[in-house]
């Protein structure tokens, strides 16, 4: 009997249509690809990286604007058996010289503009390749695929497979890759097809960015699962979502496209007759906008909860026979997700107590690369993975999420770890020592604010400080505002308050 193959591809390529010349996915720049186009381009690009003789288990870093073809070389890589890296396009070198000496790809590709300080990087840390990929579909990754052939056959994986890094920072010390295997990605994508209902015929609205699990995995494996076309932006604009509703069946965002979709006037329950489902997740989303929603389009967003480490973990009901869609929860424990709430002790709470949230699963990643002590750390004896978040469940089983134990701040569905911003602004000169906090923001849902005491003698411009961060980090990483102050609360302790620097700075979220 054959081996099974439990290549993640296999399984997406078994859900396209049978008419392979049918339209998979149409652009905002006009193009338009059919399911043969994405099978004969995600072989031409497999053979490339075949050609390359490059080891089993070889990690492929992405750093390249959104595009058809950057999708296309994520599926290629799975179908090539190696392992794909994608990163944040807002990375600036010192990120980017970060995860390429950790990660130690054989492989990178980045945009033209980006390939001079990108291949130095790559060159010195013993990477073998780097290939160019623009949006407009140039570049030397497809002018080398050109070369080959588009009848590929796909990699045999194992389930326990790599097939992905993602990286994902600390709360102390340097970001950590979280390895997730073929067979992670494709039980969560699986169970996401069933529970959600996805159908060939369903069009999705695809608009967040591909270099992190809602907008690659989440969104992507759906569509691609169920045959499904996919709509594609090259980057989230709400007037162009409003244009699409009326073909589209499915919408999925992080909060901030909801907020910035209610302020156009063209949404409204007439432009999403034809929607079946809008996601919402990656952050909380406020009740007054889930509310908002109901009233403008006659649509009850489902909140889901995922992480990086896990893939989707909770949703609230898609059908009506599995319950109701409640606003400020994240649902129900996915069908093969087991979570608990515990105590410090790692016991499991009553049902409304609020503790650590953990999780166990096919879902749950294989582990920190190259990390084994803080894997290690972040998994219980009997297997559960801790997520950092802090939560509930309620009588009639939702779970709620009310906190996160880890000092960290969503904004706009980006993760920025205040110890990495706060050690960057300790690094410039006159600063003695400083605090990030998270505040509320109306479009961003959270902000971060940073407090700064300088050095005796030195003075300091928050302004200057501000753009020295913008020089060196992620854009959305800089805080939105700087104060420079005389100094920080404190408990008995010695540490920094930062509930009481979070209740001082919370109004300053509606002038930034
Ligand atoms: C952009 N900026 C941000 C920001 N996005 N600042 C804070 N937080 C953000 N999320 C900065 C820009 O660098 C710029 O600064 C300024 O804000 C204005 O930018 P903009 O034009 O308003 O931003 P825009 O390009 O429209 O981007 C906003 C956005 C984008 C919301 C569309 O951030 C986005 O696509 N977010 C989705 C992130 C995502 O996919 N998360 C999923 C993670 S997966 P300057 O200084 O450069 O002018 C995960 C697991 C799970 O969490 O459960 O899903
Ligand atoms: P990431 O590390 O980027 O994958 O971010 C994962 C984190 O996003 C989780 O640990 C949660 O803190 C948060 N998150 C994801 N979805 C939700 C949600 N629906 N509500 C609140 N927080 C969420």
């Amino acid at each position: 009997m054959a081996e099974r193959n439990y290549n993640l591809f296999t399984a997406l390529r078994a859900g396209f249509p049978s008419d392979l010349d049918a339209v998979a996915i149409e652009t905002d720049s006009g193009l338009r690809y059919s399911w043969r186009d994405l099978d004969r381009s995600t072989a031409m690009l497999a053979n490339l990286l075949a050609s390359l003789g490059l080891t089993a288990g070889a990690r492929i870093a992405v750093q390249v604007d959104k595009s058809v073809e950057a999708m296309v070389l994520y599926l290629a890589t799975l179908r090539a058996g190696y392992v794909f890296l994608p990163l944040n396009t807002a990375y600036q070198a010192d990120e980017i010289r970060y995860f390429i000496g950790n990660a130690e790809p054989a492989v990178v590709v980045c945009s033209a503009p980006n390939f001079g300080w990108v291949s130095k990087i790559a060159f010195m840390a013993g990477t073998e390749y780097v290939f160019t990929l623009n949006s407009d579909r140039t570049g030397s990754l497809l002018d080398r695929a050109a070369h080959h052939s588009d009848q590929h056959t796909v990699a045999l994986k194992q389930a326990d497979d790599l097939a992905a890094i993602l990286y994902t920072s600390g709360t102390t010390g340097r970001s950590k890759g979280a390895m997730l295997s073929h067979g992670n990605l494709l039980s969560n994508a699986a169970t996401l097809k069933d529970y959600w209902g996805w159908q060939p015929g369903d069009v999705l609205i695809h608009t967040l960015p591909i270099f992190h699990v809602h907008g690659l995995f989440v969104a992507i494996h759906g569509a691609l699962l169920s045959g499904s076309k996919m709509l594609w932006a090259a980057k989230f604009d709400a007037r162009k979502v409003v244009e699409w509703l009326p073909r589209a069946t499915v919408f999925m965002g992080v909060p901030t496209l909801y907020v910035r979709l209610l302020q156009e006037p063209g949404l409204t329950a007439e432009a999403a007759r034809s929607m079946r489902l809008f996601i919402a997740g990656s952050a909380p989303l406020l009740i007054d906008t889930f509310n908002a929603w109901q009233t403008r389009t006659g649509h009850t967003i489902l909140e889901r909860y995922g992480m990086s480490e896990t893939a989707m973990l909770t949703s609230n009901p898609y059908r009506v026979e599995d319950g109701e869609r409640r606003g400020g929860t994240v649902g129900f424990p996915l069908p093969d997700v087991q979570l608990r709430v515990v105590a410090d002790s790692d016991q499991p709470l009553p049902t409304a107590e609020i503790g650590g949230i953990q999780v166990r699963g096919p879902n749950v990643f294989q582990g920190y690369w190259r990390m084994p002590e803080k894997t290690a750390e972040e998994f219980t004896a009997d297997g559960f993975f801790k997520t950092g978040d802090v939560g509930q469940i309620d009588a009639r089983g939702y779970v709620h999420i009310v906190g996160r134990s880890k000092d960290l701040i969503i904004s706009g569905g980006y993760n920025v770890y205040p110890a990495e911003v706060e050690a960057a602004i300790n690094e410039l000169p006159g600063v003695a020592e400083s605090a990030v906090v998270g505040i509320p923001h109306a479009d961003f849902g959270e902000v971060g604010v940073a407090v700064v005491i300088a050095q005796v003698g030195a003075v300091l411009d928050p302004a200057q400080i501000l753009a020295a961060l913008k020089a060196r980090m992620a854009h959305f990483k800089v805080p939105k505002h700087c104060f420079v102050v005389a100094e920080l609360p404190r408990n008995a302790m010695g540490k920094v308050q930062k509930n009481m620097l979070r209740a001082q700075y919370t109004k300053c979220g509606d002038w930034v």
